[in-house]
């Protein structure tokens, strides 16, 4: 069974109000992630993992160097999904209920959560993500560089910002740390987070 790209969850101009024009997703998610896609159903057509799961292929083949390729691209599949997942018109604002307490309890405040997470943003040198995580019961924030995720090193993923260059350039040029303001103030799903922390 090939791999499949997931439908975006919000419509692709649902998001113009809040800081990303459709044509953002006309590329990003109709051209960079649809290319991960096709680029790993290419890589895996005919091997053992094609009937593997989008998670079992990101694990077996992190740090294998045979299978850089396939590992760039499955967590590139799976890192684009989450992300867009991470979106909702009109997000932003605070989390609340357990979330809100265990990220005051692990940062300190939400403020304090929200400058480390824009400060991991901003600081990911080159492309990379921005992730909130639940780290054996601990919330932390991490930066990883190009295709890495949480998934990867045996973590829970909360929340993810794309912070490749492609991710903000038509609306933003290069102006990273206002795309990271727009996320954390208009975009941010905490229903998503709250979701993923509350899974097993
Ligand atoms: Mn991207």
């Amino acid at each position: 069974m090939a791999f499949v790209q997931p439908p975006l969850p919000f419509d692709i101009n649902a998001l113009e109000p809040y800081g990303m024009k459709a044509e953002t997703f006309e590329y990003h998610y109709g051209k960079h992630h649809k290319a991960y896609v096709d680029n790993l159903n290419k890589l895996t057509e005919g091997t053992e993992l094609a009937d593997k799961s989008l998670e079992e292929v990101i694990k077996t083949s992190f740090k294998d160097s045979s299978k850089v390729g396939i590992f760039n691209n499955a967590a590139q599949v799976w890192n684009h999904t989450f992300f867009w997942n991470s979106l909702k018109p009109g997000g932003g604002g605070t989390p609340t209920g357990d979330l809100a307490a265990k990220i005051d309890k692990d940062f300190g405040s939400f403020d304090k959560f929200k400058e480390e997470f824009s400060n991991a943003a901003a600081t990911q040198f080159g492309s990379g993500w921005s992730w909130l995580i639940d780290d054996g019961g601990t919330l932390k924030v991490i930066k990883t560089p190009n295709a890495e995720n949480p998934l990867a090193y045996g973590q829970k993923a909360l929340l993810t910002l794309d912070v490749w260059e492609h991710a903000y350039y038509i609306d933003y040029r290069n102006a990273r740390p206002a795309f990271i303001k727009n996320f954390l103030e208009n975009l941010v799903n905490w229903d998503f987070a709250t979701e993923n922390l509350a899974k097993a």
